[in-house]
């Protein structure tokens, strides 16, 4: 009989670095830095942690199922989707260099403080994204993005509405076989593991790549008919090329496993959501920058993600991000077919 591994922590072999003193690292690196974006990132991992728990715990504590109440985007909530966001508030909103916090769930932002009282970065956040399917163990996750409380042009746009290539940072956590806090400040993509045994995040990852290419697309093949021709096209060829299909319905489960084992996700515009159903400030924003921090692209079909002009909190965006060949395979069809609903004839 072979001898069995001893199972060892990874600190055993490796250096025990928790997340906020990676972030405490990646600081120094920065030398105007003054520490403040620790203590987000710290409150952040406290939610996550929080979440996690509550996550867990669901059906014992009868926490499962429908509010009883839809969000702002006619969705109907789930009892976790309010609790989450009011968890993420607690956490965030005693710290004081927070001007706004904007979630899914709220159809106006919290505006905390402006910058002459402190107020220096904006957060914008999906507390639990892909929660129905809580109800069947699928992992879930919660999404984030930083921005600088900047004034912008026009003065009359609110600072919480930059495009995403003004992030500082971006990230989520994915609670599912284990609690994952993926982030990047900028400087590559890094990935943490809640280890409840002493109840911290520890990293496990640093700089991580996403596979150039990889025969793998990620995309809900039941509206097909709906999708405008360039995807049709694209699916037509990906069937004949030797690609498979995997789709879990839960934005930061199909990405994480994008981002770890390449792939492509795509989310196109649709009869019933003409510009995609993906939220562009607090979903695809953040997803596209941690793709592109760690090699991959991010095109909402015409443009890169990160470049598309935000004029509102909610606005959608389709989306096809992940691996760069993969992505490169899907707007390769863009050259002769539509990537979008070119007139009304298309749409219902
Ligand atoms: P569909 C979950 O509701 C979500 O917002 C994302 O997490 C997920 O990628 C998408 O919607 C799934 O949408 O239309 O395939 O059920």
């Amino acid at each position: 009989m072979p001898d069995i591994p001893a199972i060892q922590p990874r600190y055993t072999r490796d250096n025990l670095t928790s997340l906020q003193s990676y972030i405490l690292n990646e600081e120094q690196k920065h030398p105007e830095a003054t520490g403040e974006f620790s203590w987000i990132m710290s409150a952040i991992a406290l939610a996550g942690k929080t979440i996690g728990n509550k996550v867990r715990r669901a059906r014992i504590e009868d926490v499962l199922g429908a509010h009883g109440d839809t969000n702002v985007h006619g969705e109907e909530q789930q009892k976790l989707d309010v609790i989450a966001n009011e968890i993420i508030m607690r956490c965030l909103g005693d710290r004081a260099n927070i001007a706004v916090l904007a979630s899914e769930e709220d159809e106006q932002p919290k505006v905390l403080r402006d910058r002459s009282e402190g107020g220096r970065y904006c957060v914008l956040f999906d507390p639990l994204d892909g929660s129905s399917n809580l109800d069947v163990s699928v992992g879930v996750g919660t999404i984030f993005s930083i921005l600088r409380n900047e004034r912008r042009k026009p003065r009359d746009i609110p600072h919480y509405l930059q495009p995403g290539n003004r992030q500082v940072a971006a990230g989520y956590i994915l609670y599912g076989s284990s609690t994952v806090f993926v982030v990047t400040t900028g400087n590559g993509v890094s990935m943490f593991v809640l280890d409840q045994s002493i109840g911290a995040f520890v990293l496990v990852e640093e700089n991580i790549r996403i596979p150039k290419a990889k025969k793998v697309y990620s995309i809900n093949e039941a509206y097909r008919d709906d999708f405008p021709r360039g995807y049709i096209e694209y699916l037509k060829w990906a069937h004949t090329a030797g690609y498979s299909s995997r789709y879990i319905g839960s934005f930061v489960a199909d990405l994480h496993r994008s981002l770890l084992k390449g792939g492509v996700f795509l989310y196109p515009p649709t009869r019933t959501h003409t510009d995609g159903k993906l939220r562009l400030v607090y979903e695809a924003n953040p997803m596209a920058m941690i793709i592109e921090q760690a090699g991959g692209k991010a095109v909402s079909g015409l443009q890169r993600i990160q470049d598309i002009r935000t004029t509102a909190l909610h606005q959608r965006t389709s989306v096809v991000i992940g691996s760069p060949d993969e992505v490169d395979a899907v707007t390769k069809f863009f050259d002769a077919y539509s990537a979008t609903f070119e007139d009304a004839a298309e749409a219902v």
